[in-house]
């Protein structure tokens, strides 16, 4: 292969811009440059490969994590094409991994429409822009290909052929560059998460796995695909029906693809998942709004079909009757996704309502009527909802005219602080009130408010809504945060980018956190999704001799400081709470913005974060008891 890299001229200089505006601001492309940037680099190179598969090329793909600190993602297709691009004068696998915008897919060398996610194409030059080396090895027309890139693309080996094959397919390796990431340690758990649920959303679909750091090897494949999906999130509650009703629709003029999976358990909440082109829409949007259409008119028309039913259905059903104790995931696949809200992911293209709405009633309809014991005992329980729902209503009416949850007043016990900036201030809700009494003179009043909790905080999981949001403690959190709850949530209201859980490292302090943490991902998940929410980590002990003192935050550490400064007289003093430390010391281990350790609530794996939330704070105590036991660590990873 002959080099046609224009090295001097005009191709070689734009092929350096797109490279560098990259580099020099990486966020617009990926976010940030945290954990969460890294793990971004991985998923637009997985979402190719997947792309490929999706397009009908191969079923399997490979994702290695190696021991030098890069990834490899193998797939089994056609191989990136490998001729001459006719803009650009260079291989077209070139112009993929250095050209921004490259046109259509790939340079218009491909028809493939992208389905997965991503960056709209760009998603391999941003990848090669932020790596220290990108290598792809390709396998077509009977032949091996490799082409090497170096230091953010600034480097180019040419493409070569390196002999023969008979398969085909391609294999990226790349290892992101430590000059721009923060971190540059993949998390396997996050990678797991991630190609779990592209697993789950594609079925068929196989992603092996293999971490050679440690030699963990896993494999996903779910022939149920969501139907798999909702099983999993149901696994530890209590179903109402044995089967996931399950529909899927293809829409020839639209070439929109649809498929949807439910169940109802007796959870008070509803978990509705919705997906486009396998993103998570978390703000919903017009496919959602289509299946809700649907499933409220099919089962309204059957609660009125007979005169048994209309005996056992006796209030009008509404929407929210239908979601009550409902897992719905709803995955399409959509040729051109318009994302808008607050966090961009929200679907709007307006034609998508209709299409789902019309495509999956039919199949929902026969559902009913071929399992009439099932229907029954879903009218029943749609039926208690609807009658709970009107019985709070008044409740919810003096609720409303007592604390007016959308009004400016902050409530009294927060200690605000002065600045007005969300990007600086901070929000501690406090366990206690002595506590409170503590944080409030050791912060910082600049940049930290203080709301200490007195009384209980309401489970978020066993009661409706109406109940929560009457909860003292929950209405005053709702009011500091400034931004309101459920459909009138608004992010631009938020008066505080942190918000920090600081409760005791004992027993009662775990349970309040869990409580909150319920409450947040319950009613306001974007802020964990936003990685607004985090957890304080006071320190467990502190150590002392004379003057000097040493704080630490677990067990190990306390070992390692006693190993580390032998001999006698230290005093080891065990913080059973937050209210035994005086402000100064609160400031010094746990408030301070320099010292502190602080842990950022993640939603990355909801199956886990659902399953855990409901084992813990449900009304099964089995499977609470297993959860606590079997999956210690994760417990510990969601309480902090
Ligand atoms: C455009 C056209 C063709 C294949 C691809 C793109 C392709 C891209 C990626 C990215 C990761 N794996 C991939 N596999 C294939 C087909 C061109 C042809 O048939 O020659």
């Amino acid at each position: 292969m002959e080099n046609n890299n224009d090295k001097y001229g005009q191709g070689a200089i734009d092929v350096l811009e797109n490279l560098e505006s990259v580099r020099l601001r990486p966020g617009m492309y990926i976010g940030n440059v945290t954990s969460t940037g890294l793990h971004h680099l991985v998923w637009e190179i997985v979402d190719n490969a997947i792309d490929e598969v999706l397009a009908g090329y191969g079923n399997n793909i490979n994702v290695t994590l190696h021991k030098d600190g890069s990834v490899e993602v193998q797939d089994f297709g056609r191989g990136i094409p490998v001729g001459i691009h006719r803009k650009t004068g260079v291989p077209t696998v070139q112009t993929i991994f250095t050209v921004l915008h490259a046109g259509g897919k790939f340079g218009g060398d491909g028809s493939a429409y992208k389905v997965s996610g991503g960056l709209h194409g760009v998603g391999s030059t941003v990848t090669n822009a932020l790596s220290k080396y990108l290598e792809v090895d390709i396998n077509k027309n009977g032949k091996k290909y490799n082409i090497r890139f170096e230091n953010g693309g600034s480097k180019i080996t040419p493409l070569v052929e390196r002999g023969e094959t008979n398969e085909t397919g391609t294999t990226v390796r790349f290892k992101p560059d430590p000059e721009i990431f923060e971190t540059v340690e993949f998390d396997e758990a996050i990678i797991l998460g991630r190609l779990k649920q592209t697993a789950y959303l594609n079925k068929g679909l196989i992603i092996n796995f293999a971490n050679l750091n440690n030699n963990n090897k896993v494999k996903f494949e779910f022939a149920g695909g969501i139907v798999d999906f909702v099983t999993e999130i149901n696994s530890t509650k209590t179903k109402i029906s044995e089967h996931v009703i399950y529909n899927e629709a293809y829409d020839e003029k639209s070439g929109v693809s649809i498929e949807v999976a439910l169940q109802y358990t007796t959870s008070v909440n509803s978990n509705v998942m919705s997906y486009v082109n396998n993103i998570r829409t978390t703000e919903g949007g017009t496919h959602e709004l289509g299946f809700f259409d649907a499933a409220l008119r099919i089962f309204q028309k059957y609660a009125n079909h007979s005169p048994k039913t209309r005996k056992i259905v006796t209030e009008k059903i509404l929407r929210e009757d239908v979601k009550e104790g409902a897992t719905i995931v709803i995955s399409i696949k959509h040729p051109n996704p318009l994302f808008e809200g607050q966090t961009k992911s929200k679907l709007g293209n307006s034609e998508v309502r209709k299409i789902v709405n019309e495509t999956i009633s039919n199949e929902l309809e026969k559902f009913l009527f071929e399992n009439p014991e099932e229907a029954m005992e879903i009218m029943q329980k749609m039926n208690v909802a609807a009658k709970s729902r009107l019985a709070a209503q008044k409740a919810r009416e003096s609720v409303r005219r007592k604390n007016n949850l959308e009004s400016s007043t902050l409530p009294g016990k927060l200690a605000d602080c002065s600045s007005k900036d969300p990007e600086v201030s901070e929000l501690f809700i406090v366990e206690g009130d002595s506590a409170g009494g503590s944080a409030k003179m050791g912060r910082n009043r600049e940049t930290q408010a203080i709301l200490p909790l007195r009384g209980k905080v309401i489970n978020s999981e066993k009661n409706r809504i109406e109940k929560i949001l009457a909860n003292n403690e929950i209405t005053s959190i709702i009011s500091a945060i400034g931004a309101g709850v459920g459909e009138a949530f608004n992010l631009e209201k938020l008066r505080y980018k942190k918000i920090i859980i600081m409760t005791d490292a004992d027993v009662d302090g775990a349970h309040i956190r869990t409580l909150l943490l319920t409450f947040f991902y319950r009613y306001l998940p974007i802020l964990i999704e936003e990685g607004n929410l985090y957890i304080a980590e006071p320190p467990l002990y502190k150590i002392h001799k004379g003057k000097e003192a040493y704080y630490a935050y677990n067990d190990i550490q306390k070992d390692e400081i006693l190993e580390k400064y032998p001999g006698k007289n230290f005093i080891i003093q065990r913080y059973k709470g937050l209210g035994e430390m005086n402000y100064d010391q609160l400031w010094e281990t746990t408030m301070d913005p320099e010292v502190r350790s602080l842990y950022r609530v993640d939603i990355d794996d909801v199956i886990m974060a659902d399953n855990i939330i409901t084992a813990l704070m449900g009304e099964d105590t089995e499977s609470r008891k297993k959860i606590i036991k079997e999956n210690a660590k994760e417990v510990e990873i969601l309480e902090g």
